[in-house]
């Protein structure tokens, strides 16, 4: 630094000072690479207007294509390379951009001037994916979803790049590749795509015990989330918030979701793969299309130095979390994501993040995960998109001014100005130049860490606890959480060919979380469970806590029903006014009734008004729709009892735990299905008044929870 003649100390750029984004900063930066064809002739790149763009041309009309057709040459070349290598994880995505809002001001903890107005909006844009299939895999699988917001921040971009479970499977970066191989469909027949349920994945994890709690996480419904917007999301590792004194604070970053958390059934998750395999991106673009946003606050767990030792667990160690209960999380603002991209590639398949881009006030920690990850992100980008200038595609632009010295390479955009292209100089007026680190909104200064130890290939003791968690985390479920993880082991253990595997998971590695964990996975494979955790004591930690309710999906129920969307089933001859009705109540309150009829004609209602269904039977499958009303009238009621795909309706959703009302003759469809009447969910009544509230009440639970043990004996 200093020794340039240029730098004004406490000060950076006369241009750069006076940087205010809005939440509007990043659309309006991408509007100069918008592109509306509306109005315009078809042309070539080089901007010849085409006369045909249906006939190449020939020798003759029967004859050969010439190879001087360059305007077929240049439309098939550039066709030819239109893929770009996927991303080696997290390859099938969905994004939206938004904004951030803080609370309060937050300099207590963070310079970053994100956190400092309330009344300050920084533009967001927020990628959602799962992290094993590839680009055309199904949403709706069991795996871990990224989380990754990038801020558009006046000081650069900060990129939290998270998953929305808060802890990972290994805690050395140096077995990322090994962990990633692992889950990857096998590599001699690529199968299975998108899961784990595969010999390769649990022969890793079980000889990886620092694994088990994240496995344990994965195999609970939280791996297939109802909607984006009912996902938390954590940044996972430790962090470091920095004030303005340079006092530095450990920190984990939280998104606790608005809508609440819910999940899907795994059943109803592997239906939609078929039925609906754009399921979570889908209803993200219709929501955000319709106005219903997504909102999260954004949360945070502090830490102060001298209390990094007091935990019974490494806060560097990845594979734990900090308890709620042990640390409160602060709420200190809220994102909104209002507006979807323009266009998928340009900025959901283009967009880069990074753990390490951070701004002044955000620093890391020493946990080696995360050291690991700021190597590899910017690795990645290079042969994903295509050298070092991914950093110009407009999608990851910071919207402050960036100038610095460096040149060249492929596709490079900027048209850099002057002669030279180093610092200091004395050419170009010495800029671009420093900014000091102290200053205001000033340059970027690592925290100052006194790091003084022998370089050792090791790893901590206080990393050696891999049960501990795992433990907390199962004590923490309910009833039916639990049967849902056992069913969950049961499932993927019975996918795994080599028995000797199976009998890791059940003899090793699951009675060090439970014992009776272990003996009902193991009973449902025929192999005997120990009747004492084998692991030594160091492995299996020694958790203070039993028991965090923060760690079940039911802390967090909507107990409203706004975005939901509920089926009315109907067919001719139903009471119009009834479902108009209906429509209109769910409306009010925040919900979405869909019109479903058994064919997309027109429904005759008794009034013999038509009524236009929204979607049929067999295109809008309960799967895809949270609840179910079976409106009144005879014939319509008849039809529907009468059709494989009504009856069909009512006993899926009653598997999947949902709520059903049945309004006057429609109680007719839910007997002929052989739907229980009588029990919690299934709202019976004469009017569409007497089963709303109740219908509602039992939707702010999600589900049905108290039907979970008689749903299995639903064929559907
Ligand atoms: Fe990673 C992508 C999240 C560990 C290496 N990671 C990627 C994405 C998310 C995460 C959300 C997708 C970003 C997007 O939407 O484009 N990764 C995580 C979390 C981790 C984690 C929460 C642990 C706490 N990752 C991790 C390690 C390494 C990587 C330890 C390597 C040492 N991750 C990558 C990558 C990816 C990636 C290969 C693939 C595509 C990309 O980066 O841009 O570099």
């Amino acid at each position: 630094m200093a020794n340039n003649p240029h730098t004004t100390p406490n000060s950076g750029g006369p241009n750069d000072t006076d940087v205010k984004t809005t939440e509007n900063s990043k659309s309006d930066n991408l509007e100069r690479y918008r592109s509306d064809a509306e109005g315009h002739d078809l042309r070539t790149n080089q901007g010849l207007r085409i006369s045909d763009n249906h006939n190449s041309l020939k020798a003759g009309e029967r004859g050969p294509t010439l190879m001087e057709d360059f305007i077929f040459r240049e439309k098939l070349n550039h066709f030819d390379n239109e893929r770009i290598p996927e991303r080696i994880v997290h390859a099938r995505g969905a994004a939206a951009h938004g904004y951030f809002q803080p609370y309060k001001n937050a300099a207590q903890y963070s310079k970053a001037g994100l956190f400092q107005d309330p009344g300050k909006k920084t533009p967001v844009f927020v990628r959602f994916s799962t992290v094993q299939g590839s680009r055309g895999s199904n949403d709706t699988v069991r795996d871990v979803r990224g989380f990754a917001t990038k801020f558009y921040t006046d000081e650069g971009n900060w990129d939290l790049v998270g998953n929305d479970m808060p802890v990972f499977f290994i805690q050395d970066a140096i077995k990322f590749p090994d962990f990633v191989h692992a889950v990857k469909p096998e590599p001699h027949n690529e199968i299975p795509m998108g899961q784990s349920a595969h010999d390769t994945f649990w022969d890793f994890v079980s000889l990886m015990p620092e694994s088990t709690h994240m496995v344990l996480w994965t195999m609970s419904d939280r791996a297939f989330p109802r909607h984006y917007r009912n996902m938390e999301g954590f940044g996972v590792h430790t962090f470091r918030l920095i004030d303005k004194q340079g006092k530095g604070r450990f920190v984990k970053f939280h998104w606790k979701p608005l809508a609440g958390t819910c999940s899907l059934i795994w059943d109803e998750a592997q239906k939609l793969w078929g039925r609906d395999p754009d399921f979570n991106r889908r209803n993200m673009w219709d929501d955000i299309e319709n106005g219903d946003f997504l909102e999260y606050e954004l949360g945070v767990q502090v830490v102060e130095e001298e209390d990094e030792h007091k935990f019974d667990f490494d806060i560097l160690d990845p594979t734990k979390i900090i308890p709620e209960e042990q640390v409160p999380v602060t709420l200190i603002g809220k994102m909104v994501l209002n507006r979807n991209p323009d266009n998928f590639f340009a900025e959901t398949e283009q967009v880069a993040f990074n753990p390490a881009n951070i701004v002044p006030g955000i620093d890391f920690s020493n946990d080696p995960l995360l050291q690991g990850r700021l190597f590899s992100y910017l690795d990645t980008q290079m042969l994903r998109l295509g050298g070092p200038n991914f950093h110009e595609i407009p999608i990851n632009q910071p919207v402050c001014p960036f100038h610095n010295n460096q040149r060249d390479s492929m596709h490079r955009q900027t048209i850099n100005k002057g002669q030279a292209s180093y610092e200091p100089n004395s050419i170009d007026g010495g800029w671009p130049s420093e900014t000091p680190a102290a200053a205001e909104n000033g340059g970027f200064e690592s925290y100052y860490e006194r790091v003084d130890a022998h370089k050792v290939r090791a790893r901590s003791d206080s990393f050696g606890d891999h049960y501990s968690q795992a433990t907390l985390f199962w004590n923490s479920q309910t009833d039916v959480e639990k049967e849902h993880i056992i069913d969950a082991y049961t499932f993927e253990l019975s996918k795994v060919a080599r028995p000797w595997i199976r009998e890791r998971v059940i003899q090793e590695i699951l009675p060090n979380i439970d014992l009776e964990l272990a003996r009902r996975v193991g009973e449902n494979h025929g192999i005997e469970a120990p009747t004492s955790k084998p692991a030594p004591a160091e492995e299996l930690g020694r958790s203070s806590l039993q028991s965090s309710p923060a760690l079940s999906l039911m802390a967090r129920l909507p107990n409203n029903i706004l975005y939901r969307k509920v089926a009315i089933l109907v067919a001719d001859g139903v009471d119009g006014d009834q479902v108009e009705a209906a429509k209109a109540k769910l409306k009010a309150e925040g919900a979405q009734g869909m019109v479903i009829a058994p064919s997309m004609a027109p429904v005759k209602s008794t009034s013999g008004k038509a009524i236009v269904p929204d979607a049929m039977l067999n295109g809008q499958p309960s799967v895809t729709l949270d609840a179910v009303i079976v409106a009144g009238g005879e014939q319509s009621v008849k039809t529907l009892s009468q059709s494989g795909m009504g009856l069909y309706y009512v006993q899926e959703a009653y598997k999947h735990l949902k709520a059903i009302a049945a309004i006057g003759e429609g109680q007719a469809l839910l007997s002929a299905a052989e739907v229980p009447t009588q029990e919690d969910g299934i709202i019976l009544g004469a009017t569409l008044d007497d089963v709303f509230t109740p219908l509602t009440k039992a939707m702010g639970q999600h589900r049905v929870w108290s039907r979970d043990e008689k749903a299995k004996l639903m064929s559907a």
